[in-house]
């Protein structure tokens, strides 16, 4: 295990399924955080950390936040397939500002991509490639397009002013894999700590993509940048296979117009239909 940061590290979304993992298992490796989210912080504060209520869109909010901070994890914001109105807030503007905060500080972001930014590739099945990290961003959404947007804004803020950034493009970071899907996808939540930690103390970043899942034989995702921050995962999906296999999920939130009309896509499926129109695109 790292060192903890000798600075304070800014986590928003503190109040969010993935934040308060965070907050509490990097607390517990005697980090000391600020967190802020517009909703309240449901836990009990970890050592060491305080909480700000704020809104994303504030950007004269968030600056004093990140004052004297080491990094800002980025975790806040819309996390599923909302209308794009809806997700322009938080998660456009919201960026801009989080970006922003760390140009004046001079600091790494650490941001919550997701797979959703590439989601509308095929899943490689069999011994089909997989995908590497600089396939073409495919967005599913208004909500994956904001992830791409995200990420860009990294290579922009490294580029042009050499804010270093770590984007992780999670997969699905529950507690345990649920569905079939998340043989390849599941991301568990002691590897998603190992690669905040990571992202955070690695001496060098530059703009980097890293795959954020767990290390699942059964996965869809191959080269990146986790030399880079020194990351490997070490549990995988493979153990819940039994449980899990050929269980759907019941709950699609990508939808593609054709024929008049939208069609749900459901996650759990491993690739596109036969036949689908879309596949050559
Ligand atoms: P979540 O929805 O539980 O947490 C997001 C938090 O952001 C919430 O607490 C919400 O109050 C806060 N938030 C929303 N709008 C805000 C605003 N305008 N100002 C301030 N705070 C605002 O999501 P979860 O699961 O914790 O995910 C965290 C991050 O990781 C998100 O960015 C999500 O897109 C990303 N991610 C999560 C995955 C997962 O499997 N949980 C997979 C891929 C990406
Ligand atoms: C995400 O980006 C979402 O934040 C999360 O709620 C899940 O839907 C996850 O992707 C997934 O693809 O399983």
């Amino acid at each position: 295990m790292a060192d903890a940061p000798t600075r304070p590290v800014l986590l928003t979304g503190a109040a969010g399924n993935l934040g308060r993992v965070l907050a509490r298992e990097l607390a517990a490796q005697g980090w000391t955080l600020r967190l802020t989210d517009l909703s309240p912080f449901p836990d009990p504060l970890p050592p060491r950390a305080t909480f700000v209520r704020a809104d994303l869109n504030d950007g004269a909010a968030l600056r004093p936040l990140a004052e004297g901070c080491g990094a800002i994890l980025h975790f806040g914001g819309v996390s599923v397939e909302q209308p794009f109105e809806t997700v322009l807030g938080p998660n456009l503007r919201g960026l801009h500002h989080v970006y922003e905060a760390a140009r004046r500080e001079g600091i790494r972001v650490v941001f919550a991509s997701s797979n959703h930014a590439v989601g509308f590739h095929e899943r490689p099945q069999g011994n089909a490639a997989k995908l590497d990290v600089d396939c073409a961003f495919r967005p599913d959404g208004f909500y994956g397009l904001s992830k791409v947007y995200g990420e860009l804004m990294g290579r922009l803020y490294w580029d042009k002013h050499g804010v270093e950034n770590v984007n992780l493009r999670i997969g699905s970071c529950v507690a345990e894999p649920a569905e079939a899907r998340m043989l390849g996808t599941w991301l568990s939540f002691a590897d998603l700590v190992r690669l905040v930690a990571a992202a955070v103390t690695a001496p060098r970043s530059g703009h980097c993509v890293i795959w954020a899942c767990s290390d699942n034989p059964g996965g869809f995702w191959a080269r990146d940048h986790r030399q880079r921050i020194g990351w490997q995962p070490q549990d995988s999906a493979e153990a819940y296979r039994a449980r899990i296999a050929g269980k759907v999920s019941g709950n699609p939130v990508v939808e593609r117009y054709q024929g008049g009309s939208y069609t749900a896509i459901d996650y759990s499926r491993a690739a596109p239909s036969p036949g689908d129109p879309f596949a050559l695109d």
